[in-house]
């Protein structure tokens, strides 16, 4: 009885020291084990690093331009007040969940896309302290105006949290 119940595990042992896989199958179990907490950890690290995914944004949630309206004619300069429902305000720093805030793309595209980092430059104003308005002064003529949510660390929220109007600035 005994030596039939070894035979196979000798077999096995046998076949694995001849072709010396034994070692790298048990190498591998052990990999794959390791990597699968690895993966696990991962997991939770993207929710809490750097690499952290942009925010969900919570069902319903727009920004709007609340005194402009498309093809509005303006004089310049002109305050432009910034509107956002279903989502939270908050000023930049930290990233926290359904929160945001403003941006203004000057003549630079529809919005940007999720996840990317809004550039800091005279066409992508930043309005970090959680400013609901802003002055803005422009040369006359057609301009293209968006407004784009972004997380607390300038990710672009997208399309979905983004409202462009064109104005016309009188002479
Ligand atoms: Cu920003």
């Amino acid at each position: 009885m005994r030596k039939i119940d070894l035979i196979p595990f000798l077999l096995l042992g046998l076949m694995a020291c001849n072709d010396g896989g034994g070692a790298k199958e048990e190498v591998n179990a052990d990999t794959a084990a390791a990597a699968s907490t690895v993966d696990t950890l991962h997991h939770h690290a993207d929710t809490s690093g750097a690499i952290a995914p942009v925010p969900e944004i919570p069902a319903g949630a727009k920004v709007f331009f609340v005194n402009l309206k498309n093809g509005q004619k303006i004089k310049s300069p002109f305050k432009v007040e910034m509107g956002v429902s279903g989502i939270a305000l908050d000023t930049a720093g930290v990233l926290k969940p359904a929160s945001g805030h403003h941006h203004i793309l000057i003549d630079a595209g529809d919005s940007l896309a999720t996840g990317t980092v809004v550039p800091k430059d005279s066409t992508h104003l930043h309005f970090g302290n959680a400013q609901k308005s802003a002055e803005l002064n422009l040369t006359p003529g057609e301009h293209k105006l968006t407004l784009q949510y972004a997380d607390g660390i300038h990710r672009s929220y997208g399309s979905k949290l983004a409202a462009t109007v064109t104005v016309n600035v009188q002479k």
